[in-house]
């Protein structure tokens, strides 16, 4: 993944609306934020998401056949070929604005959480630290069968590589539906979910378990809801702030007027 400017001088906010005053306000009160990212937030960085209709990796691909375990057992070249296609073009990008804009907020305050269900790793090359990637890393392995961690040298390999310790296949850290998602993500997202002053909804549709259940979550903690998307997702109704548009737009533009350099 290619070094980035860390700032955001050059994410001039063209905002296609205003952001009411009392939102400023008490955002600027906030002590702690948590944010939801979802496939959304890297399309301005050249990544397919999965649910749009003409865009997205599932009007192209069955993920039957591809993202869950059934279909790594059943044909397991296929899987590793669609992993080693996507790590390629998510190797190729740089994030976007929208993600130089989450790394920024972190810093303005108290306490920030950073839940995202992508697995490209574009918030850590913009900056971000405090990441729970819920649904795994690309560029992370390990084995199918022992579960050991497997080097990130089984990129290179055109089929999935065999484990060192049992000889198992390898397979990409990624959660596939019907897997259980690691227990201690999960715990610090639902703790982040339940306790911060703004939760923010980020470029997702909304329809995935567990993550779909955050915001409701959050809302019945007290959270204020704040969704930042172009489009409506399964959660809409239930958010206070809709601002629509996309996340490279908004995300800096919400930042830069709320928290002015
Ligand atoms: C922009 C934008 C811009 C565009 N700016 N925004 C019924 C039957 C069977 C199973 C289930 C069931 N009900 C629930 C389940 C469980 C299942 C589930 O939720 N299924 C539903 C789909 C029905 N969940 C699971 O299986 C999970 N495990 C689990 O629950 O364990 C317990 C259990 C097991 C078995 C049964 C029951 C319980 C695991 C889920 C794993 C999801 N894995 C994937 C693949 C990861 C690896 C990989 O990348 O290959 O994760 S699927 C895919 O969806 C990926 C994403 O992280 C995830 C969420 O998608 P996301 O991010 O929301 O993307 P999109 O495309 O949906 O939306 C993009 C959004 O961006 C849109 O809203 C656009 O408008 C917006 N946008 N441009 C801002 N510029
Ligand atoms: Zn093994």
């Amino acid at each position: 993944m290619a070094a980035t400017d860390n700032s955001l001088s050059n994410t001039a906010s063209r905002l296609p609306f205003q952001i009411p005053e009392k939102l400023i306000h008490s955002l600027r009160q906030a002590q702690k934020i948590t944010a939801l990212t979802g496939a959304g937030i890297s399309a301005e960085s050249g990544i397919p998401t999965f649910r749009e209709a003409q865009s997205g990796l599932w009007a192209r691909y069955n993920p039957e056949d591809l993202a869950t375990p059934q279909a790594f057992e059943r044909d397991p070249d296929l899987v590793w070929r669609w992993y080693d296609w996507r790590r390629k073009l998510i190797a190729s990008t740089r994030p976007n604005p929208g993600h130089l804009a989450l790394a920024a907020l972190e810093q303005k305050v108290a306490q920030f959480a950073l839940i995202t269900q992508n697995v490209d790793g574009l918030h850590a090359a913009a900056g971000s630290q405090s990441i729970i990637e819920l649904h795994g890393n690309i560029f992370r392995f390990y084995c199918n069968r022992c579960r050991r961690p497997a080097p990130a040298s089984a990129a290179q390999a055109q089929s999935p590589p065999q484990c060192a310790y049992c000889r198992g296949m390898i397979r990409p850290d990624v959660v596939w539906f019907g897997e259980q998602l690691d227990a201690s993500r999960l715990d610090a997202a639902v703790k982040a979910a339940k306790s911060c002053d703004f939760f923010l909804l980020i470029g997702t549709s909304g329809f995935v378990q567990p993550a779909a259940s955050f915001p409701y979550l959050a809302s019945k903690a007290g959270a204020t809801l704040i969704e930042i998307n172009p489009a409506a997702s399964a959660v809409s109704t239930i958010v206070e702030h809709v601002l629509r548009g996309p996340a490279g737009e908004v995300l800096p533009g919400l930042v830069q007027t709320v928290w002015p350099a």
